[in-house]
C-alpha cells in the first residue's frame, strides 16, 4: 500500500449488480482509504491508491441453474422475459449475499449500491404496483432476520416475489432487447422522421429492440392493457426501484436506449411520443425525472435493510450494461473498447453528439462517467460464431493453428491478391447489423486459398471497426472470447495504430464491476465539498486492472494505413449491393424512402 494511504477503521464496500438476460450478477468492491483519497483530491494531489482496491465477493444467480428457467418466451420474432425471473433472482442473490461468510459480515459496510441491467427492455406496472412496493418495504424488519410478515420458506426477511402474485404488474412479461417484432413499426416511424434525424435526436434510428417502438406496438396491439398499465420502466429503473423500495428515477445514459429521449434537452421528445402513441397517454406512464448517471437517488428500502444493509446505504441510479461496461474501463476520448464475443462490439467516445451519431448501423448513448460526452456503440452480429466456424473448417478446430495462420499472413499475403489489390471477406450467416448487409458471403477479387479466407475474415472485421472509430485512438481495451488470440490482438494494434490493453486482474464481470465503480463515484461526489471527477478515484481503480498487451508494429501500421481507402470503397460497394437486395424485397412493402434513408444513414 502506498505510504500516503491510511486505513480507515471500517471498510468501505461498493456493490455493483448486473441484471442481464441470463443471470443476476454481483461484484462487491472494497476500497480502502476513501476519506484519504478525498483529502488528497481536495489538496490538489493525485490519488495513487487505485491498485489497493479488492473484489471481496462475486456472485452469479444464473436463471436456468437457480430458477430452472431463464423465463424467456419466443414466438416468431417476438421475445419477452418474465418479470418474476428478475424478482426471484433478486431474492436469491440477497439470500446468497447474507449467507456468504465474507459478504454476510460486510453487508453493513456497503456504502452504496449501483449497477446495470440489459438495455431497452421494459417492465409494465399496474396502478397498484407502487403502493404494493412501498407496503412490502414498510412491512420489512429494519435489521436482519425475522420474516417480515411474508411467507418465505427459509425465513429470509422479505421476499419480492409476492409483488407479482399481488398484481403489481399489468403484464407478467417484459419486452426485451432480443425482440424484433417491431420491424414494421420502425420502418414506418423512420419513414416519417428520417433515420438520420431520429438518430441525431435520440442517439439511434428507430430500432426494433428499443423501448419506444415496443411501446408503440403494445399500444396498437392491446390498447386496453396499455391503458391499464400505469407505469413503464426500463429494466434498469426497475432495479433502482427494487433497491429503493419505491419508484426510482431513470438513468440518463440508459434512457437513450428508448428512442424517446432528446439527448440535448435530456427530456422525453414530445413529437416522438405523439407518433408512438397518438392517444397522448404515454407521457404519464414514463419514469421521470431522468437523472445524470452516478446520481445518488436515495437510500436502500426496508427489504434491503432487512437483509442487513445499513439504513444509510445509498442507491445510485442503475444504468445499462453497455454504459456500465464502459465505466469499468474508464473509457475516454483517446480510448476505445472492443469486445470480440458472439457479436463483436466497438465503443468509442466523442465530445459532440453530432459527431457521435455515426450512421444508422450504430447506437449512441451518453457517457455515464463523463458528462457532456457520448459513446458510440457499433455491434457486428456475425462475430465469434463465424470465427469458430472458420477455425473448424480451415484450422482443424485448433485455435493455435488459427493464430499461426493469422500471424504468418503478416498483412501482405492475406491483404494482397498478387495483383496489387487487397482481399476482403465478410461471411454473414444472418443479416449483419454493421455494416448493414443482408445475410450472405461477400468477398473481393479472386485467387483465394483457404488460409486467405481465415486471414481476410479477421482483417476485414478489424478494418470495419477502424472505419467506425474517430481518429486519435491511442488505447484499445480488448475483451471477449476472441481477445484471447494474440494474433488478433496484434492485428488490432497494427490496424488502429494503438496499444491494445487486456484485463490483468480484478473481476471478469465488467458490467457489474462498472456498477460498483459508479456506486463509489456517486458516494464520493455526494460526500466531497468539491466536484470529484470519475477519473480521480473510480477511473484509477478501473485502470489498475488493465495492462498493455500489444503495441503497433510500425511497418505493419504503415501497410494498413495504405489499404484503408481500398477497404472503404469495397465496404461501400457491399453495402450498396445489400441495399439493392433489401430494396427488391422491401419495394413490395413500398418503403423505398426508408431504404434511401437507410443508405444515407450509413454514409453519414
Ligand atoms: C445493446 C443491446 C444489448 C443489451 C444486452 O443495444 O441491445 O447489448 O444491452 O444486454
Amino acid at each position: 500500500m502506498p505510504a500516503n494511504m491510511s486505513c480507515s477503521s471500517s471498510p468501505s464496500i461498493f456493490l455493483g449488480l448486473d441484471l442481464s438476460t441470463q443471470s443476476l450478477k454481483a461484484v462487491a468492491l472494497s476500497v480502502p482509504g476513501v476519506e484519504k483519497a478525498l483529502e488528497d483530491i481536495e489538496a490538489g494531489l493525485s490519488w495513487e491508491g487505485g491498485g489497493s482496491s479488492k473484489v471481496i465477493w462475486e456472485e452469479e444467480v444464473n436463471y436456468e441453474d437457480a430458477l430452472g428457467s431463464d423465463g424467456v418466451s419466443r414466438n416468431g420474432s417476438r421475445c419477452t422475459q418474465g418479470v418474476s425471473t428478475y424478482l426471484r433472482a433478486f431474492d436469491e442473490l440477497m439470500r446468497r449475499a447474507r449467507a456468504d461468510p465474507a459478504m454476510g459480515r460486510m453487508m453493513k459496510h456497503v456504502r452504496a449500491i449501483g449497477g446495470c441491467a440489459q438495455q431497452h427492455g421494459a417492465v409494465y406496472w399496474a396502478s397498484e404496483g407502487e403502493a404494493l412496493l412501498r407496503k412490502l418495504n414498510e412491512s420489512a424488519p429494519s435489521s436482519g432476520g425475522g420474516g417480515g410478515g411474508n411467507n418465505n420458506q427459509d425465513d429470509s426477511p422479505t421476499l419480492y416475489a409476492p409483488l407479482e402474485g399481488w398484481g403489481a404488474f399489468s403484464r407478467s412479461d417484459c419486452s426485451i432487447w432480443m425482440d424484433s417484432s417491431t420491424e414494421d413499426v420502425c420502418d414506418e416511424l423512420n419513414l416519417k422522421f428520417g433515420e438520420d434525424v431520429v438518430s441525431k435526436r435520440t442517439g439511434a434510428a428507430f430500432t426494433p429492440r428499443f423501448t419506444g417502438p415496443q411501446l408503440a406496438k403494445f399500444a396498437r396491439d392491446d390498447p386496453e392493457l396499455f391503458q391499464a398499465t400505469s407505469s413503464v420502466q426500463l429494466i434498469s429503473t426497475f432495479l433502482t426501484s427494487l433497491l429503493l423500495g419505491a419508484m426510482g428515477p431513470t438513468d440518463f445514459s440508459d434512457s437513450s436506449g428508448q428512442n424517446m429521449v432528446d439527448l440535448r434537452t435530456r427530456e422525453y421528445d414530445g413529437e416522438i411520443l405523439a407518433a408512438l402513441d397518438p392517444s397522448g397517454a404515454l407521457i404519464s406512464k414514463l419514469s421521470s425525472p431522468i437523472v445524470p448517471s452516478c446520481t445518488v437517488v436515495g437510500v436502500v428500502g426496508g427489504v434491503l435493510r432487512g437483509y442487513g444493509f445499513s439504513p444509510t446505504c445509498q442507491v445510485v441510479a442503475i444504468t445499462g450494461d453497455n454504459p456500465s461496461t464502459a465505466a469499468s474501463m474508464n473509457l475516454n476520448i483517446s480510448s476505445a473498447a472492443i469486445s470480440l464475443g458472439t457479436s463483436d462490439t466497438l465503443m468509442t467516445t466523442f465530445s459532440e453528439i453530432d459527431e457521435a451519431t455515426r450512421g444508422s448501423d450504430s447506437f449512441t448513448f451518453p457517457n455515464p462517467t463523463k458528462d457532456q460526452t457520448f459513446i458510440n456503440m457499433t455491434c457486428c452480429t456475425n462475430g465469434g460464431t463465424v470465427r469458430a466456424q472458420a477455425c473448424s473448417d480451415i484450422a482443424g478446430g485448433d485455435w493455435s493453428v488459427f493464430d499461426r495462420i493469422i500471424s504468418s499472413g503478416s498483412g501482405k499475403r492475406g491483404g494482397d491478391d498478387g495483383g496489387g489489390s487487397s482481399k476482403w471477406l465478410m461471411k454473414c450467416p444472418v443479416d449483419e447489423s454493421s455494416p448493414r448487409v443482408p445475410r450472405g458471403n461477400f468477398r473481393s477479387g479472386g485467387g483465394w486459398i483457404p488460409e486467405d479466407e481465415l486471414y481476410a475474415l479477421v482483417q476485414t472485421r478489424i478494418m470495419h471497426l477502424d472505419q467506425k472509430s474517430p481518429k486519435g485512438i491511442s488505447r484499445i481495451m480488448l475483451t471477449g472470447g476472441g481477445s484471447r488470440s494474440p494474433a488478433i490482438a496484434q492485428l488490432i494494434a497494427d490496424v488502429f495504430g494503438a496499444d491494445v490493453w487486456h484485463v490483468r486482474s480484478g473481476s471478469g464481470n465488467a458490467a457489474a464491476l462498472g456498477g460498483s465503480l459508479m456506486a463509489l463515484q456517486g458516494f464520493v461526489s455526494g460526500k466531497n465539498r468539491m466536484p470529484v471527477d470519475y477519473s480521480d478515484i473510480s477511473g484509477k481503480i478501473a485502470e489498475a486492472g488493465w495492462e498493455v498487451w500489444k503495441t503497433p508494429d510500425g511497418a505493419m501500421e504503415d501497410f494498413y494505413a495504405s489499404i484503408k481507402d481500398d477497404y472503404r470503397e469495397w465496404e461501400m460497394s457491399v453495402v450498396a449491393k445489400g441495399v439493392e437486395k433489401k430494396g427488391r424485397s422491401k419495394l413490395k412493402g413500398k418503403t423505398t424512402r426508408s431504404l434511401f434513408d437507410w443508405l444515407l444513414g450509413r454514409n453519414n
